[in-house]
């Protein structure tokens, strides 16, 4: 059902490609070409992930595994049931990443709003190639892609979290995770602030904006403002995701020893000598 001022915000235009050829909407939802390729790349990708699971040897929904290929394979393609569905998966998933936010991107254009919301997504469509593209084809090998299961996932991460020794001390990995828990102690405070406005004691009237900026100015002396709020949450959670990728592309290409080693830089100073 549409909503009875949806209707006014259906435009046409504003399309990047094919002009008004997808330019319509099917019941909620807006199409347009790239939803047409979102459409083709998920279902071909969640096709194989079944095909894979299915000839994988377990239907037990933790272990199921699409493993990318093995090391020796470097950058080739490899047979379908040797790394090879893997290869096609990772193929069909960006492609299906990438047409959603452009998808976003015509979305935008037609209610003349900022690209705030595909700009924000295409962080995280950053942080996935670089893990499954960018960073396996600076090692030179598709093997060095994380496997596309559930357990399996985590224990790639755990493998090469130990493989540079102990993680936590990669400097981008430990800015990722600052960023990161900072943005849900700003998200926290905001949904607390907003909600203790909007829930006065009963009776009352809900309170407004100034409210809220004069708790934080009597309790910290300072108030960020509501538009502010949202600008830092951005920043916090664009950061980590930043961080994140910078992380784990230094692992290998730049570094390839332990992390802990990598903080000698210190103790090599020439003022302790
Ligand atoms: Mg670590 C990575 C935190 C301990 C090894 N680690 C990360 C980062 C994050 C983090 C900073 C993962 C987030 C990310 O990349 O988002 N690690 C973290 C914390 C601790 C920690 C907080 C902790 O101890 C408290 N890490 C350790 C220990 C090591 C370790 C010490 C293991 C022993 N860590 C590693 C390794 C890695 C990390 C190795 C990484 O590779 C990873 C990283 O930085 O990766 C970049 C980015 C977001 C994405 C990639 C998501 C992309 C989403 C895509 C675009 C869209 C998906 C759509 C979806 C399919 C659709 C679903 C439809 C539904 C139906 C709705
Ligand atoms: C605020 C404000 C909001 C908010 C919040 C604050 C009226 C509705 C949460 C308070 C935020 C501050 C002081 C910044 C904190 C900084 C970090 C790094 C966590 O002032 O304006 O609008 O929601």
């Amino acid at each position: 059902a549409m909503l009875s001022f949806e209707k006014k915000y259906r435009v046409r235009g504003g399309t990047l490609i094919g002009g008004d050829l997808f330019d319509f909407w099917v019941g909620p939802f807006y199409v347009g070409f790239f939803g047409v390729l979102t459409a083709f790349f998920a279902s071909i990708g969640t096709a194989l992930i079944v095909y894979g699971a299915a000839i994988g040897g377990t239907w037990n929904l933790w272990q199921i595994n699409i493993a990318p290929p093995d090391l020796s394979y470097g950058l080739a393609l490899a047979p379908l049931k040797q790394g090879g569905l893997w290869q096609i998966i990772t193929i069909c998933a960006t492609g299906a990443f990438v047409s959603w936010a452009l998808r976003e991107v015509e979305i935008c254009r037609k209610l003349g709003i900022g690209l705030h919301v595909p700009v924000a997504f295409s962080f995280a469509i950053f942080a996935y190639v670089t893990l499954e593209v960018i960073r396996p084809f600076l090692l030179g090998a598709w093997g060095h892609g994380f496997p596309y299961g559930i357990i399996s996932h985590l224990d790639w991460v755990s493998n090469v979290g130990y493989q540079y020794l102990h993680f936590h001390y990669n400097p981008a990995h430990m800015i990722a995770i600052t960023l990161f828990f900072t943005c849900t102690l700003a998200l926290a405070m905001h949904g607390g602030l907003v909600l203790s406005a909007t829930n006065p004691a009963k009776g009352e009237a809900v309170k407004t904006a100034e409210h809220e900026n004069s708790f934080f100015r009597d309790h910290i002396g300072y108030s960020i403002g509501t538009l502010g709020i949202h600008r830092l949450g951005l920043f916090l959670a664009l950061g980590a995701v930043f961080f994140s990728a910078v992380c784990i592309v230094i692992s290998g290409p730049f570094w390839t020893r332990g992390w802990p080693e990598w903080w000698n830089w210190w103790l090599d100073l020439p003022i302790w000598s």
